[in-house]
């Protein structure tokens, strides 16, 4: 069947142009398969994915449960198909169902990741490299936008550290600068999304390297679907949704504070930290509660938490630091 083990899989075998059955027929096919059965009781979005909106993840195997999944929430995970039907990919358009519509056709194969600035190996990486240098990791993480609305997310992946190492960042690098794909014949409401592009995004050193800092590649079980980022995303549980930046092209190491999306655009509302603090709201709307996706006709607001409840893994790179300042 088209299961392999990770150690055959290209990245070609696991993006949809690699499919020939037709998607629901493939869909169905790994569900046939022995052990599919399994993850289809744990995500039975396989066959919701196979559904003509959106682009077809396929699964990935062979996933580990490192230290950094928050398994100790006790929260479910959001249904996977509110997760990718209520997206910021501004991208592919700005209404929260424009990304699964339009996002369908971008080509994410063959995909590379360049690794360059302040280090002493710089490198470009394909993605079937990216796929193999270490474990991929099924995380389970809060992720909290800033406009208020949450999800519980299985995230793949391991520590963007992982990469920084094999490079060797120099002295000088004290930033992380982060850059997505932008293509404009294949992102045809670019114009409309107001924001400058490429998208571009950063985090300071220290965070980059925190273990909690994921590069992803996937989500519930198979690779990111477009409107998520595919192929290649980082996620950071602790800071609004914004700073996860999406199909990712370059990530560079620099001396200075970098350039973010969101701060050029608006720099009184949105700061380079951006880490979740409910205290300090944006300057039109709370930031003490969340709407959490998926709650439907039971949903409430609940509490947001400090550094998103990653507090212990985190706050410690902020002694000393005013918050209300570095917002
Ligand atoms: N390239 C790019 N990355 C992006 C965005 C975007 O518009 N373009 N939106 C950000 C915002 S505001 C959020 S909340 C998250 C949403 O990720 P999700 O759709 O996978 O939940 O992606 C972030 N990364
Ligand atoms: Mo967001």
């Amino acid at each position: 069947m088209l299961i392999k083990k990770k150690s055959d899989l290209t990245y070609a075998d696991v993006t949809p142009q690699g499919i020939y059955m037709g998607r629901r027929n493939f869909l169905l096919g790994l569900l046939a398969t022995s052990g599919a059965v399994e993850a289809y009781k744990k995500y039975p979005w396989l066959v919701a994915a196979a559904s003509p909106v959106g682009s077809v993840p396929v699964k990935l195997d062979n996933l580990v449960h490192g230290p950094y999944s928050k398994d100790s929430i006790q929260e479910k995970v959001t249904p996977a198909e509110d997760v990718m039907h209520y997206n910021n990919y501004y991208e592919f358009g700005t209404d929260k169902a424009d990304p699964a519509k339009n996002s369908r056709n971008f080509v994410t194969t063959p995909w590379t990741v360049s690794v360059e600035g302040e280090v002493k190996t710089p490198r470009k990486f394909t993605m079937d490299e990216i796929l193999k240098l270490a474990p991929l990791e099924e995380r389970i993480y809060r992720h909290r936008c800033v406009e208020a609305w949450s999800i519980v997310v299985p995230w793949i992946g391991y520590s963007l550290s992982v990469i920084a190492k094999l490079v060797e960042p120099t002295s000088a690098a004290k930033y992380v600068a982060f850059e997505s794909d932008f293509e404009k014949k294949q992102m045809p409401l670019w114009r409309d999304a107001g924001i400058q592009l490429p998208y571009v995004e950063g985090l300071r050193l220290d965070e980059a390297m925190n273990p909690l800092t994921l590069l992803c590649t996937g989500m519930y079980g198979a690779t990111l679907p477009n409107q998520d980022g595919a192929p290649v995303r980082i996620v950071i549980p602790w800071k609004y949704g914004f700073k996860s930046i999406k199909s990712m092209v370059k990530i560079r190491f620099v001396k200075d504070q970098p350039p973010t999306t969101w701060n050029i655009q608006n720099s009184h509302e949105y700061g380079f930290y951006s880490n979740v603090n409910p205290a300090v709201d944006h300057p039109r709307w709370s930031q003490a509660h969340e709407h959490r996706l998926g709650g439907g006709f039971f949903d409430r607001p609940i509490t947001t938490l400090m550094f998103n409840g990653y507090g212990e893994q985190v706050a410690s790179m902020y002694s000393g630091m005013d918050l209300r300042q570095n917002f």
